[in-house]
């Protein structure tokens, strides 16, 4: 009878599962903070994935592609805190150059969503998108570098800082910025300003930890993890929500 043979396998799975599991027992302890803040933005990008992706069938083609990309975003990120989560709860030590492998992925794709949404009203220039790609990837690769000691820490620090600083010059007083000002669509303007501010203020959670860390005397790695996981709440998360809310309220609904 088929119902007895899926019972008699989920026996032996369930059998064999807790019986590897029980040879290494890593488990996530009720007391474990940084364990959990783990947990809450895994399971808060899981989510969030799944909404960008579901609610992107319902909009216009032309706002499809903005969500599409915040969805892999925290597609992207999702995956890597749970493995992130695994390797702390294993080993009680976490690196840094999981989340910089991260944000070499993520940081871009995010810069590329300012170009991609004014595309969604006007044809925008390729200079734009190469601008926002070469400058995010400037200001991670500086910022890896001198943190990983390949090159001297403050040469890292002023290659991110300029990295950073050509980028939000581009999207409040260059190209991007300019057009974004004639563009003629409240929403689509409101979202621009808003994923601006999450650029300026949300990204520079991460920069103050780290000095806030290196300040109050060696490299406190579990608070610092603790804030770079609520920080991806705001940026990843909101930063997605901000443009399905464009789409939706600009009329991008097909139906
Ligand atoms: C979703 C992830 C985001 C938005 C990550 C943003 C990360 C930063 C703004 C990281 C900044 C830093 C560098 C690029 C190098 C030096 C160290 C940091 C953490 C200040």
């Amino acid at each position: 009878m088929c119902k007895f043979k899926i019972s008699a396998l989920t026996f032996i799975a369930t059998f064999g599962l807790s019986a590897t599991a029980n040879a290494e027992p890593a488990v996530l302890a009720s007391d474990d903070f940084v364990g959990i803040s783990f947990w809450i933005i895994s399971m808060g990008t899981l989510a969030a994935t799944a909404f960008f992706f579901v609610e992107k069938t319902s909009l216009v083609s032309a706002w499809r592609t903005p969500l599409t990309v915040s969805g892999i975003v925290t597609g992207i990120a999702f995956i890597h805190y749970i493995y992130i989560r695994d390797v702390w709860i294993q080993t009680g030590d976490l690196s840094t150059v999981y989340r910089y492998i991260e944000w070499l992925i993520t940081m871009p794709l995010q810069m590329i969503v300012f170009y991609l949404i004014l595309s969604v009203l006007r044809r925008v220039s390729n200079g734009m998108f190469w601008r926002l790609l070469i400058g995010t990837l400037v200001m991670v690769i500086g910022g890896y570098l001198g943190e990983a000691g390949h090159i001297p820490t403050m040469l890292g620090l002023v290659i991110w800082m300029a990295g950073w600083v050509f980028i939000l010059y581009e999207v409040f007083s260059g190209e991007a910025g300019k057009t974004a000002a004639k563009i003629g669509s409240k929403p689509v303007v409101a979202a621009f300003s808003t994923l601006r501010m999450i650029v300026t203020v949300g990204w520079s959670i991460y920069p103050l930890g780290y000095i806030f860390s290196y300040l109050t005397g060696g490299v406190d790695v579990n608070s610092l993890n603790v804030i770079y996981n609520f920080a991806d709440f705001v940026n990843k998360i909101a930063f997605g929500l901000v443009i399905w809310t464009a789409a939706v309220s600009s009329g991008g609904r097909s139906r």
